[in-house]
């Protein structure tokens, strides 16, 4: 394999003498970087020298982690590959969360590290972590480096497998000596590899196959995922449902891939997902798998997932095939360019195939629509309280299905993938497999700077909130139009709603108190908040805050036992869903 980025027209610095710092720009540049997370410490210190009159932005954030996450946002809201910077040591290690989220959920993201200087490693020499060790095991790839001849090459190598194959965070240590060290700046032409093969094209034969069990199937469902956000296959995902006419759930990590008002589209399937998704997974015969990996939280006890279906299941990573679920038909590729061929092969095979399963299909369809208008996701209002998915519906009107909305961890992510529909993929961004508290803010700074013409909603818990509030720093700083809603019900919602349901209400440590006055947090960053608690009142405050030119922190109180339904409980299988609060026997 031969094939890279790294060859774009470079600066001037072929031909003279440059440090190692100036290298890693000259590369940055050449991988079409413009902006940078990150926070200095003292062996990156030429680094940040190196940065003084660069034209690529540094965004100084005010915790490393939330450097690593704002690339995060950076990438997950383009494609594009984020990257972050910070110091050795304690900066190395504040990075960890950040690339165990961006390697559970697959995010192209190159983290910079400083290193102590060369003939210090090993020494236990001050703010020495040994960070090559430590990210092993949460990055695609990482690297120590040893010479500044090597820099070239091993960022360019960084760049081409953070984005490539799976695509999944790098991480490159550079020591302080080697962004001291000047070197005659060689351009790199191309990436060699050997050990690393990346197989696209998905076999002919399994891709024919998979096709014609495709016109075979009387009950066909695909189970879509992030996979193919990654794999920018959203146009070929819809042709494949409408050639088919097929019934299509976008896992969590995979909302917006179809479009949430397009008439296939069932809902999310999962834990919390709706009782027609999850109905319809568990009565298939035939499951298109498609950039999905069999989460836990999708399949519930995997021995009874799916029970009736034969499995075709498309990644570009061929560990993921059969990992939690045998596949009767594998197709290891990129699943845009495997669905490509699908379709075409879907296409010739029609006239022959599409009127035999025609009865049991619009029999299968009809299910489909009894599950959900039997229980459909309605929207819980009151008249006294703000109830947390008429928030979310606010949301939704607002967004019209084409807002950015980065959301935290808990209750109100549930509520949010649940109510808030995404027309496009790239929209919808939060720490899918890793769950990480503290994601949604730092996230959707990253989005709002990679995408500074869209409405960003930075959608988080009181509980989350409270682990992000440095980067109302980062937000004032930058004038960030970032909306900021706290969805607060003086809880840690979803540990209260766990110890409520199975741990006999017995609540510990769920509750939230002291939360600060909105209006006075931001208004000491010198932007606006407020505080809204009146259903009446909530939609003509979401106008104003969408209106603000600026950021806005808006604490919305809703209804502080809520529960998120349906749920499926831990192990349960997925078809077995409680759908709404157990009454009290005579109630
Ligand atoms: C860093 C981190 N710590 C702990 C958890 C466990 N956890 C999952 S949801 C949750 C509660 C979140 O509360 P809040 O942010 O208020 O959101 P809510 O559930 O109320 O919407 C906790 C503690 C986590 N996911 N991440």
């Amino acid at each position: 394999m031969s094939t890279s980025t790294a060859h774009r027209a470079g600066g001037a610095a072929e031909s003279k003498l440059i440090s190692g710092a100036q290298t890693l720009l000259e590369c940055l540049v050449r991988e079409n970087v413009d902006c940078i997370f990150g926070y200095p410490g003292g062996v990156t210190l030429p680094l940040y020298d190196a940065f003084y009159d660069h034209h690529i932005k540094h965004v100084l954030v005010r915790h490393e982690q939330n450097a690593a996450f704002a690339a995060e946002g950076f990438a997950r809201s383009t494609g594009r590959v984020g990257v972050c910077c910070a110091t050795s040591g304690p900066g190395a290690t504040n990075l960890v969360t950040g690339l165990v989220d961006a390697m559970m959920d697959s995010i192209p993201i190159v983290a910079i590290t400083g290193q102590v200087t060369s003939k210090l490693i090993g020494s236990d020499a001050f703010q020495e972590a040994d960070t090559f060790g430590i990210s092993r095991s949460c990055t695609k790839h990482n690297y120590l480096v040893k010479n500044v001849t090597e820099l070239p090459q091993i960022i360019h190598e960084a760049f081409y497998i953070a984005s490539s194959g799976r695509p999944g965070p790098v991480l490159v240590d550079i020591p302080k000596d080697v962004f001291q060290a000047q070197s005659h700046y060689t351009p790199v032409s191309a990436i060699h590899l050997p050990g690393y093969k990346v197989f696209t094209e998905g076999h002919a034969g399994q891709i024919r196959r998979a096709a014609q069990m495709m016109w075979d199937a009387e009950r066909p469902f695909v189970y879509a995922g992030g996979g193919v956000i990654a794999a920018n296959a959203s146009a070929e995902l819809r042709e494949l449902v409408e050639l088919l006419d097929v019934p299509a759930v976008n896992t969590l990590m995979g909302l917006g891939a179809l479009p949430a008002t397009h008439p296939n589209f069932v809902s999310m399937p999962g834990m919390h997902g709706s009782f027609a998704a999850n109905m319809g997974m568990s009565g298939t015969d035939l499951l298109i798998a498609l950039g999905v990996r069999f989460d836990d939280r999708v399949t519930g006890r995997l021995a009874a997932f799916a029970p009736h279906a034969k499995v075709i299941h498309v990644d570009i990573d061929p560990a993921e095939i059969g990992k939690n679920r045998a596949a009767d038909l594998p197709i290891v590729g990129d699943v845009k360019k495997v669905l490509e061929k699908i379709n075409k092969v879907l296409n010739e095979l029609a006239p022959a195939n599409r009127e035999r399963n025609a009865p049991a299909r619009r029999a299968w369809w009809q299910q489909i629509r009894d599950w959900k208008a039997e229980h459909p996701l309605a929207p819980t209002t009151s008249s006294t309280e703000i109830k947390p998915q008429h928030l979310m519906r606010e949301i939704d009107r607002l967004s019209g299905g084409q807002a950015i909305v980065a959301s935290d961890v808990g209750q109100h992510q549930m509520w949010a993938a649940q109510f808030i529909r995404f027309n496009e993929p790239r929209l919808w961004l939060n720490s899918g497999g890793l769950g990480s508290m503290g994601f949604g803010l730092p996230s959707a700074i990253g989005a709002q700077f990679a995408r500074p013409d869209k409405l960003v909603f930075a959608i988080v818990g009181d509980g989350g909130f409270q682990m992000s509030i440095p980067e109302l720093a980062t937000v004032a700083n930058h004038a960030l139009p970032i909306k900021i809603i706290v969805m607060n019900n003086g809880y840690l919602g979803m540990i209260r709603q766990w110890q409520e349901l199975f741990y006999n209400n017995r609540l510990c440590q769920a509750e939230l108190t002291s939360f600060p006055d909105a209006e006075k947090l931001a208004g000491a960053y010198g932007f606006k908040g407020r505080t809204v608690e009146k259903p009446e009142e909530l939609a003509s405050v979401l106008e104003e805050v969408v209106h603000e030119p600026g950021p806005y922190l808006l604490n919305v109180r809703v209804s502080p036992f809520e529960n998120v339904y349906p749920m499926v409980p831990a192990g349960g299988a997925i078809n077995e869903m409680v759908l709404g609060p157990v009454q009290p026997v005579g109630a």
